[in-house]
């Protein structure tokens, strides 16, 4: 039969079909709280034959960053990921090794100094003069150091890049930080944290990068607002049951199954900023992300939360978004449409012993958790809608 999608060919989008291309764009679009018409843009940024060369730096981490990325199939990111820059170094996936993998680096900056895209992975050690990660023989942070000047921007990507992560937590015996540390505030680094992070942020960053030719608008935290706005909780689907005073109390037990607040289980949702109920990843099942798989959320994201406060100590609630926040040049970096959060205090929760039967059903909640959707996070909702609408175009056509 005709095959009528010109882009069967392997291309500029490798594998990937015109039209899951297009729609990948739009999705990008939708998730960054762009207007549609903007997906045209990165499309014609995206085909662009000149890639922007790319330098993956990893310092102390799991490859978990490299894998989320490599693991996410909605459409095949890997793909328009290799596609769409020039990978020039990455050391899990670079075909060279030891002194070949080197030179290709140092030939790559040295040809494309000011253009090249820096992302970092992993923590950075400082104790005893950085040996305790070592690339090529020599400390991750003298790597960093001397890349860093030459890049046209800096993307660290994962919570160890971002503030240190597993790394860093206490007692911290190689000293280790963040990328923006071990560079000493010399640069603006964009942050993508989560452990591991979601790989639809880091490509829609680096896409935004590519297609606006700036950075995106950052939080205090050098965090893309687009995608780190809001508060877990603010779109959690098991929010009715909060409000409701529904907790499960216990693993397994009756409120878990029935998908009730993890709250008393210990879920950082309230404290912790991220999309992930709003634009999923994980690939583990339909509407997947730790929380509706009955994980609470451990703040994996956001600084002083994840490898930091206990798993089960529950969250504070006390919290609050503001419209602005003054950053260190004094100009305001805020949080658009911040306001006060009225979380339900603790003391007037309805009781948590709900007759069987007696409790919202599951069309109620859906409905409920709907609308929070349509209200927190539209952008993402929208992206995840378009994604989801007709899966089996978002598999990579096979070569004939
Ligand atoms: Fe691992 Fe990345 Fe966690 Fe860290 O992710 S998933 S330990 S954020 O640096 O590889
Ligand atoms: Fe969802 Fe956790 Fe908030 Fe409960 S505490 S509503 S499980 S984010
Ligand atoms: Fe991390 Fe919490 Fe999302 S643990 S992946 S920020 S739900």
């Amino acid at each position: 039969m005709a095959n009528h999608d010109s882009a069967m060919n392997p291309g500029p989008l490798g594998l990937v079909s015109r039209r899951s291309f297009l729609k990948y764009c739009t999705i990008m679009a939708a998730s960054m709280g762009l207007p549609l018409s903007a997906a045209e843009k990165i499309a014609a940024a995206v085909t662009s034959p000149s890639r922007p060369p790319v330098i993956w730096l990893s310092g102390q981490e799991c490859t978990g960053c490299t894998e989320t990325l490599l693991r996410a199939t909605h459409p095949t990111v890997e793909h328009l990921l290799l596609n769409l820059i020039s990978l020039d170094y990455h050391e899990t996936l670079a075909t060279p090794s030891g002194h070949l993998a080197e030179a290709a680096k140092r030939s790559s900056i040295e040809a494309n100094k000011g253009k090249f895209v820096l992302v970092t992975e992993g923590a950075i050690p400082l104790k005893d003069g950085g040996i305790y990660c070592k690339i090529g023989g020599r400390p991750a942070v003298d790597i960093l150091r001397e890349t860093a000047p030459h890049a046209a921007a800096i993307v660290a990507i994962g919570s160890c890049a971002s503030w240190g992560g597993i790394a860093a937590s206490a007692p911290n015996p190689t000293g280790a930080v963040a990328t923006h540390e071990a560079l000493e505030g010399k640069f603006t680094v964009i942050n993508i944290p989560g452990c591991p992070p979601s790989p639809y942020n880091f490509l829609s960053t680096v896409l935004y990068i590519l297609t606006f030719n700036k950075l995106p608008a950052l939080d205090d935290q050098a965090r893309p607002l687009f995608a780190y706005r809001r508060l877990i909780h603010e779109g959690c689907p098991r929010r009715p049951h909060f409000d409701a005073g529904r907790f499960a109390m216990q693993f397994d037990d009756d409120g878990h199954r029935r998908g009730w607040c993890l709250y008393k289980l210990g879920c950082k949702g309230p404290v912790t900023y991220n999309n992930c109920p709003a634009i999923l990843y994980g690939d583990v099942g339909a509407r997947s992300w730790p929380v509706e798989t009955g994980c609470p959320c451990f703040g994996c994201s956001e600084k002083g939360i994840g490898f930091t406060k206990p798993l089960v100590e529950m969250a504070s609630l006390e919290h609050f978004t503001p419209t602005g926040l003054p950053s260190a040049t004094g100009e305001e970096k805020g949080r658009a449409g911040g306001r006060v959060l009225r979380l339900t205090p603790p003391d007037t929760y309805a009781p948590i012993e709900v007759e069987q039967g007696q409790g919202t059903s599951a069309v109620t909640v859906g409905v409920l958790a709907g609308l929070a959707g349509a209200a927190i996070g539209a952008g993402a909702v929208a992206a995840v809608k378009i994604g989801k609408n007709n899966p089996a175009q978002d598999e990579p056509k096979k070569k004939e």
